[in-house]
């Protein structure tokens, strides 16, 4: 059997092949950095109609190690249909199987977003009448940072942003994404009520070279870009300081920050409650951005993170950064690594089309709440 990850995301490291039946693998720490969680790989020369066995011997040293309890791999033979894979996890590391029913499998520890599929998604997004390429930034590795504009019909538009993948390995976050452009093409009632009030600011990718390198949590200086908003700097986060910069220049009416969490099996939101300038106003905000998308989606409020206390929010984050500095409805939007447990599906778990699935939902609470955002 043949281990590889040498390609897009890739992240393996093999410690002994030999046994089929018990694989052993550790994941490879993120460039520059002590994180790592992501991983994927491909596994040829498999027997067809055999079990074979596959141990991630360090995760029980992971960045999040608790989140491996609950947790199962993701699997796929074609790279494009993907399913979970009978999994466990205990003190020797995480342990999957599959019963082989082709040669070649590939592994991961979420349905990767791939650059192809990256670059695709750029060429159908521009290929619309209303959408420009507004700005392009550039990655520590020299990387495109495409800034997509969605020009609305109003003349004083709304200018609602959105930013997907800062954490490289969070990959739910493109495929948010991705549904997000698809329904640009449906040009529904909802759709033309939004644009007739707002524009939107997309950044599909934050992160691109954290993630070509199959990184969980940095970018290609090691740098958390969660935790560079109050002080971004070009030599280690200028993935930061581009989306700043245009920020400014164009201004901030909303401000939506998407993510994936390894650990809660339900999607939720993070909200800037902790801000110094958080108001009744926002928190209304808030609250009506919460029930709407209950009402439409795949979606809760009863498990997150902690609520951060009064002026005690981290202003190193994207969410209470953009939030405190414009005085606008602003979240982190956290998807699972795991499943949306009210909803769960045993086969796929949380996966790239319920993902994509999200964001339509959440274009549709935006709909109904852009005239309230100022
Ligand atoms: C999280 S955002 C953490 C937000 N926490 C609170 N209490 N508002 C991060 O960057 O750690 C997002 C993520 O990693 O997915
Ligand atoms: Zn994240």
């Amino acid at each position: 059997m043949q281990i590889r990850s040498d390609f897009d995301s890739g992240n393996i490291e093999v410690i002994n092949a030999g046994d089929p039946g018990q694989v052993r693998l550790a994941i490879r720490k993120d460039f520059a950095s002590d994180h790592f969680q992501w991983f994927h790989f491909l596994a040829e020369g498999l027997s067809v109609g055999q079990r074979h066995g596959f141990s991630l011997t360090n995760a029980a040293q992971s960045s999040y190690k608790s989140a491996w309890s609950g947790y199962q791999a993701v699997a796929s033979y074609d790279g494009e249909d993907w399913f979970r894979v009978p999994t466990t996890f205990d003190a020797d590391g995480l342990h999957f199987e599959l019963l082989a029913e082709h040669s070649s499998a590939r592994f991961a520890y979420f349905e990767p977003y791939s650059r192809a599929r990256h670059a695709r998604l750029l060429v159908k997004a521009l290929a619309l009448p209303n959408v420009e390429l507004l700005a392009c930034g550039s990655s520590l590795q020299g990387r495109e940072l495409p800034l997509l504009h969605v020009r609305g019909t109003a003349s004083a538009p709304r200018k609602i942003w959105l930013i997907a993948q800062q954490h490289p390995g969070e990959h739910m976050a493109e495929w948010y994404m991705e549904g997000l452009i698809e329904r640009l093409y449906q040009d529904d009632e909802e759709l033309q009520q939004l644009l007739s009030k707002a524009d939107l600011y997309l950044v599909p990718h934050m992160n691109p070279d954290g993630a070509f390198l199959g990184n969980l949590r940095t970018n290609a200086a090691g740098k958390d870009l969660n935790r560079a908003w109050q002080a971004p700097s070009a030599s280690e986060s200028p993935e930061v300081l581009f989306v700043q910069q245009q920020m400014a220049a164009q201004g901030v009416d909303c401000f939506l920050d998407i993510h994936g969490d390894e650990e809660i099996p339900y999607v939720f939101t993070a909200g800037c409650e902790g801000n110094p300038g958080f108001t009744p106003r926002l928190d209304a905000l808030e609250q009506e951005f919460r029930r709407r998308l209950m009402a439409v989606g795949e979606f809760q409020v009863e498990h997150g993170y902690p609520r951060d206390e009064p002026g005690q929010a981290n202003l190193a984050l994207a969410c209470n950064w953009v939030g405190q500095t414009y005085d606008c409805l602003a979240y982190t939007v956290e998807m699972p690594f795991k499943d949306h447990n009210l909803s769960p599906d045993p086969r796929t778990g949380w996966n790239g089309a319920r993902s994509k699935r999200l964001a339509r939902d959440v274009l549709s609470v935006l709909a109904a709440m852009v005239d309230k955002l100022r």
